[in-house]
C-alpha cells in the first residue's frame, strides 16, 4: 500500500511534463493531510492511492469548419475522477494551453471543493485545446456541436454534469446544450450555467466572484479584523470571476484598483470602472487596453513590460488580493512585493492561482490566505442549484439563490476555520480546506467500498 512519499516519489519520477500542474495540485493535498492520513482506517483501504488516480479520462478528437470552410482539429477531453458524493461536476475549459495535465490538476482539486461545499456532487473537468478567441460566434457553435458529438457519450443529469470555466461561458453553454438536446431529444440538466431562460440559475454568472468575497468577508470577521468598508483592493483576471469579485467588492463599500488580461494591467487609483469592463469583456470580448483610451487617469502596462520575474498587477500597494485570472499567475516575488507593501489578505477566486512558494511566504508573514478549493467554491455550489432545480422543474429567486449563495459560503469558511483549529493548525486555511476535503470524501469512499 501506498504511503504518501512513496505517490509523491512516484509523481516525481514520472517523466510526463504536463503532469507537473497536477503533482503541484496532489502534492499540497498530501502535505496537508499528513496528520490525518495516518489512521489506521485510510491506510487499509488505500485511499490515497485510489485519490489520486482518476476513474476514467476520456481524449477524443474534435473535427469542425471554420468560416472559410477550412477543416480544423482540435482535442477534447473530459476527466472523471470521482464520484463518491455524488455525479461527477466540474467546468469545461477551452484554451490553447489544455492538455490532459492541466484538466488532472483542475478535477483533484475539484473533488475536495465539492466536497467542502457538503453538497452531493463528485468531481470532474473537461475541455479542449480550442481557443475560441477572435473566432465568430457561428464557429464557436460548430466547435460547441462537434465537441458535443463526442462528449455527450459520457455525460448525463446524474453522470457528470459539466459547466464553464475559462472561456467557456453562457454562449457556449447554450450552444453545448442545443446540440446534447438534438442528438438524445432530453431536455434536462445535463450543462451547468445555462442563460435563465432554458433552466439557468439565476446567480450563477455572479456566483464565484460574489462568492470569494463572502468567503474573505467571513475570514475577516474570524481574524478580528475591520470589514471591507473603505478598503483598497487588486483583483487580477477580467473574466466571469473577477468582475463579479469586482462588484461584490464594491457592494461591500471596498475600492478594486485593478484587474487584468492575458495581454497587460489596468491600475485605475480612483477604483475600476466596472461598466466599462463588463462593456469591453463580456460586450465586447476585447483587450483592456481599450480601458486606458477611455479613462485617461488609469495606467495600462503591457505583459512585456511587467517587473522582471513578476506580475505588474502585484506591484499596486493593497490590504487585499484576489488573484482571479489563472494557476501559478502569483509568484513568490509577486508574493514577496504585496508583503512588503503591507497586504492583510489574499483569497484566491482563479484554481491554484498562487505557487507553493508564495503560500509558504504568506502564511510565515502572517498573511491570511485562503486556498481556491475553499474561497471559490461558489460557482460550483450555485451550480448544484441548478441542478436541483433542474431536477424538481423549479425556479429560484435572485434572492434565494444569493442568500443559499452566502450561507453556503460562510458556513465553508466556518468548517475549514474549525478543522484547522481542530487539527493544531489554527488560521491555517490550506490544512483546515484539504483536512476537512478529504475527510468527507475519504469515509465516502470507505463507505461504498471498492
Ligand atoms: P474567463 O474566461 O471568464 O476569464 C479568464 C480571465 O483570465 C481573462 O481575463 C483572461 O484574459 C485571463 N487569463 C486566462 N488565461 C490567462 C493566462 N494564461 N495569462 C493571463 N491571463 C489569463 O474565466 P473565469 O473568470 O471563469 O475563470 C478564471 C479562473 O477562475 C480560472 O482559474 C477558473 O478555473 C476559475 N474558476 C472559474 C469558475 C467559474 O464559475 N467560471 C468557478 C471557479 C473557479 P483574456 O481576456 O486576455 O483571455
Ligand atoms: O472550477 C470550478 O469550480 C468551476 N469552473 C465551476 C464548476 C461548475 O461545475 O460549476
Amino acid at each position: 500500500m501506498a504511503n504518501v512519499d512513496d505517490i509523491i516519489n512516484g509523481f516525481k519520477n514520472s517523466n510526463c511534463a504536463a503532469d507537473n500542474i497536477f503533482f503541484q495540485a496532489v502534492d499540497e493535498v498530501l502535505e496537508s493531510i499528513k496528520p490525518i492520513i495516518g489512521e489506521p482506517i485510510y491506510n487499509r483501504h488505500n485511499i490515497l492511492e485510489r485519490l489520486v488516480s482518476p476513474d476514467r479520462e476520456v481524449k477524443f478528437k474534435v473535427t469542425w469548419m471554420d468560416d472559410n470552410q477550412n477543416i480544423q482539429v482540435n482535442t477534447g477531453y473530459r476527466v472523471q475522477f470521482n464520484n463518491a458524493l455524488g455525479p461527477y461536476k466540474g467546468g469545461l475549459r477551452f484554451h490553447p494551453s489544455v492538455n490532459s495535465g492541466i484538466l488532472k490538476f483542475l478535477g483533484f482539486e475539484q473533488i475536495f471543493k465539492n466536497s467542502l461545499t457538503g453538497l452531493p456532487i463528485g468531481g470532474g473537468k473537461g475541455g479542449s485545446d480550442f481557443n475560441p478567441k477572435g473566432k465568430s460566434d457561428f464557429e464557436v457553435m460548430k466547435f460547441c456541436s462537434a465537441f458535443m458529438t463526442e462528449l455527450h457519450k459520457y455525460i448525463g443529469p446524474r453522470i457528470d454534469v459539466p459547466a464553464g470555466d475559462i472561456g467557456v461561458g453562457a454562449r457556449e453553454i447554450g450552444y453545448l446544450f442545443g446540440e446534447y438536446k438534438k442528438i438524445t431529444s432530453a431536455y434536462e440538466g445535463v450543462l451547468t450555467g445555462k442563460p435563465f431562460m432554458f433552466g439557468g440559475s439565476l446567480m450563477r454568472p455572479e456566483a464565484t466572484g460574489y462568492g470569494v468575497v463572502y468567503f474573505a468577508d467571513e475570514m475577516l470577521k474570524y481574524a478580528n479584523k475591520a470589514d471591507f468598508k473603505d478598503r483598497i483592493c487588486s483583483v487580477s483576471g477580467s473574466g466571469n470571476v473577477a468582475i463579479h469579485t469586482i462588484e461584490k467588492l464594491y457592494q461591500l463599500g471596498a475600492k478594486p484598483v485593478t484587474c487584468s488580461d492575458s495581454k497587460g494591467t489596468i491600475y485605475d487609483q480612483r477604483g475600476i470602472a466596472l461598466d466599462t469592463l463588463k462593456d469591453i469583456k463580456l460586450n465586447r470580448r476585447a483587450s483592456l487596453e481599450e480601458y486606458a483610451k477611455t479613462h485617461t487617469d488609469a495606467i495600462y502596462t503591457k505583459v512585456e513590460d511587467y517587473p522582471d520575474g513578476g506580475h505588474e498587477v502585484w506591484q499596486i500597494p493593497v490590504e487585499c488580493a484576489f488573484p482571479c485570472a489563472t494557476q501559478n499567475e502569483l509568484n513568490e516575488v509577486d508574493a514577496k512585493t504585496l508583503i512588503e507593501n503591507g497586504v492583510q489578505m489574499v483569497t484566491e477566486g482563479a484554481n491554484m492561482p498562487s505557487t507553493p512558494k508564495a503560500i509558504t511566504l504568506f502564511q510565515n508573514n502572517d498573511v491570511i490566505f485562503s486556498p481556491a478549493k475553499a474561497a471559490n467554491a461558489g460557482g460550483v455550489a450555485v451550480s448544484e442549484f441548478e441542478m436541483s432545480q433542474n431536477a424538481s422543474m423549479s425556479k429560484w429567486t435572485y434572492e434565494k439563490a444569493d442568500e443559499r449563495l452566502e450561507q453556503t459560503m460562510r458556513s465553508i469558511c466556518k468548517r475549514v476555520h474549525l478543522t484547522a483549529k481542530d487539527y493544531g493548525v489554527d488560521g491555517n486555511y490550506v490544512d483546515g480546506a484539504n483536512i476537512a476535503g478529504f475527510k468527507r470524501v475519504a469515509d465516502a469512499m470507505i463507505a461504498e467500498g471498492i
